[in-house]
């Protein structure tokens, strides 16, 4: 790395594999390729001997890629890494043959969660929920979507949104936060769905909305019904949020046509979609978020169905899910494998599923995602033969340089 006095860009790097994903199939390949910034956004990218002119020309700071893998920085579109506490002790019941939902209605499972997180401090949730967010940074994770759910009172959910707000102020990441009020019924409000989801409406969305991004919800039979969702979606709406939804993850509730109806960003887990769900998610252009860990984690047996969400031409991203009871996972590389093993996505597709699609899940498709001229500067450069390696590995770490928006971050 060396300086030039009066350069155009801030920085450009030179003699980078680019695997710029901005390909509708494919990684997008520049080989002997150059990437360069100017005010924290891609200025220019694209093989170095088409540069208007000399590098040391070009930039004030020119930096050596050392023929590594350039990717644009991964993004994890899916996370409810904002509680307190652990659940190990459901881990131990459940492989005793407990199920999930039967440690839901039991009391446990979200509502467990609910417990700790409520009763932690801000600062306390603060640096349990940084923990996780540092190993998902160290992956390259330069975007990630933060969901409230586990407060379900006005104070707690706020408290939420504020700590995941926060972290995104004083790490390397964007954060885009998605108010889950409507993640499981409260005790205040036990056997009255309805009454918490007209609190939840009438009273919290609008309290929320500054501190949220988007709307979320569990649409199941241990969570809310499609015609609850309808309710908080309409909620939604009036203070100019968008939505997304927890849709078909237990058992086919139609939650996907409902969120495509209402022009969700995405609708996220899907192993019991139907068809018909699939063609309504591909109509209204709503992205398929799959979630292997937590399929893994519960030990689920039916699959999502990628082949006709390929065939449909809905785009389909990968995320982590990272929560305490059906996905403590920290590792979007993880995924990727998961994904590709369990699922059946090609590592082409899986990688699109942490970048291209994911932005594109998250509202960002113009900003991020791809390594495309005009959007930020989110990058990394990998020490990898070939980008099918970040989906073939398991363990370890190829992240060698970390870029956000222009700025060398490790
Ligand atoms: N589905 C999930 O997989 C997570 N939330 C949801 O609606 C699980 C949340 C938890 O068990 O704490
Ligand atoms: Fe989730």
């Amino acid at each position: 790395m060396y300086n030039t006095d009066d350069g155009r860009w801030d920085a450009l790097w030179v003699n980078a594999r680019i695997a710029t994903m901005g390909a509708a199939t494919g990684y997008g390949t520049i080989e002997d390729g150059a990437l360069a910034v100017k005010d924290g956004r891609i200025a220019f990218v694209g093989r170095a001997d088409t540069l208007p002119g000399l590098p040391e020309t070009l930039a004030a700071t020119i930096h050596d890629a050392g023929g590594l893998w350039m990717t644009p920085g991964l993004i994890d579109c899916h996370t409810h890494l904002v509680y307190a506490g652990t659940r190990a002790r459901e881990f131990e019941m459940r492989l005793k043959g407990k199920s999930y939902a039967d440690i839901a209605r039991a009391g446990g499972g979200i509502l467990s969660t609910v417990k700790a997180t409520r009763a932690a401090s801000e600062q306390e949730l603060y640096a349990q929920s940084e923990k996780r967010l540092q190993r998902l940074l160290a992956e390259g994770v330069t975007t990630v979507e933060i969901k409230s759910g586990y407060g379900l009172d006005l104070d707690s959910e706020l408290k939420m949104l504020r700590v995941a707000r926060n972290l995104g102020k004083h790490y390397p990441v964007t954060v885009k936060t998605s108010f889950l009020g409507a993640h499981a019924v409260p005790p205040e409000f036990a056997g009255n769905a309805e009454g918490y989801v007209t609190q939840l409406c009438d009273v919290m969305l609008p309290a929320v909305a500054e501190l949220a991004d988007a709307v979320d919800g569990f649409c199941e039979s241990i969570g809310f019904s499609a015609k609850q969702m309808e309710r908080v979606f309409a909620a939604a709406r009036a203070q100019g949020l968008r939505v997304k939804l927890h849709a078909e993850q237990l058992s086919d509730q139609g939650g996907a046509a409902l969120a495509a109806k209402h022009n969700a960003l995405s609708a996220d887990h899907l192993e019991y979609l139907s068809e018909a769900g699939v063609r309504a998610m591909a109509e209204a252009g709503t992205v398929a978020v799959l979630l292997p860990g937590a399929f893994y984690y519960l030990k689920e047996t039916k699959l999502p169905p990628v082949a006709v969400l390929r065939a449909a031409g809905v785009p389909m991203a990968l995320a982590t899910d990272c929560n305490p009871g059906t996905s403590p996972v920290t590792s979007l590389l993880l995924m990727l494998n998961m994904g590709c093993l369990l699922f059946g996505l090609t590592p082409e597709e899986a990688l699109a599923g942490v970048t291209r699609h994911a932005a594109r899940a998250l509202g960002m498709a113009q900003d991020a995602g791809t390594l495309e001229e005009g959007k930020r500067a989110d990058f990394v450069l990998w020490d990898i033969e070939h980008p099918s390696e970040l989906c073939a590995q398991l363990g370890g770490n190829p992240a060698k340089v970390i870029v956000k928006e222009g700025v060398v971050r490790r």
